[in-house]
């Protein structure tokens, strides 16, 4: 399959990836805020050692939603299996911001985001990322996840808590990238 991703959408339409591990409800998130007009990728998994779950997604997957206001934004969501960390760094390296999506519950989610975050500060353009918890978690698990990555030497990155499954808490969320895009653009 080739997808092609243009380096710039077309104006005034910012792009966004939906990133994190396999599960975590990257698919779900597109589908609860762009419905069917979306373009998936999805297959049915052949790999249930690493998630029990039907399918999972194999390249890139495009949606798209108006946050009002007139920002309209275009949503690329990523492959969460290892195997496609290069459709993962191409569809980074094409965005503007990045949702990066865990389970701050899971025990290997500092050393994912860590690894993510790393591989992020190595690429040309860095998107501006912000954390999503999508499974509940407690304030002072937030809070003990933000600290473990400081203390691992990365800067502060926001922590939002949203359920893939919401479509208001998806969007939230988004406002809250795009108000921080607008801000990092008034400022340079
Ligand atoms: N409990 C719970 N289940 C969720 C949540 N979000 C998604 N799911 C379920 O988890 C499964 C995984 O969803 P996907 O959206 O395919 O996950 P993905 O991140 O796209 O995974 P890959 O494409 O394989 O990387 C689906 O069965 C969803 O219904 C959530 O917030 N809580
Ligand atoms: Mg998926």
């Amino acid at each position: 399959m080739t997808v092609f991703i243009p380096t710039q959408p077309s104006q005034g339409l910012m792009r966004v990836s939906l990133l994190g591990p396999m599960g975590i409800g990257k698919t779900t998130a597109l589908r609860s805020l762009c419905g069917q007009l979306m373009a998936g990728s999805d297959v049915r998994n052949l790999d249930r050692a690493a998630h029990s779950k039907e399918f999972t997604t194999v390249g890139a997957e495009f949606g798209e939603i108006d946050l009002g206001s007139g920002e309209r934004l275009q949503l690329v969501g990523s492959p969460g299996q290892d195997r496609f960390d290069f459709v993962r760094r191409w569809v980074l390296s094409a965005s503007v911001g990045a949702l990066l999506m865990v389970d701050v519950g899971d025990e290997e989610a500092v050393d994912y985001v860590a690894g993510m975050l790393k591989g992020i500060a190595q690429l040309d353009t860095t998107p501006l990322i912000i954390i999503l918890s999508c499974r509940e978690a407690t304030g002072q698990q937030l809070e003990d996840f933000s600290s473990a990555l400081i203390a691992g030497g990365h800067e502060l990155v926001p922590i939002i808590q949203a359920d893939p499954r919401e479509r208001q808490q998806m969007l939230d969320a988004l406002g809250v990238l795009a108000s921080l895009l607008s801000l990092q653009s008034q400022s340079l």
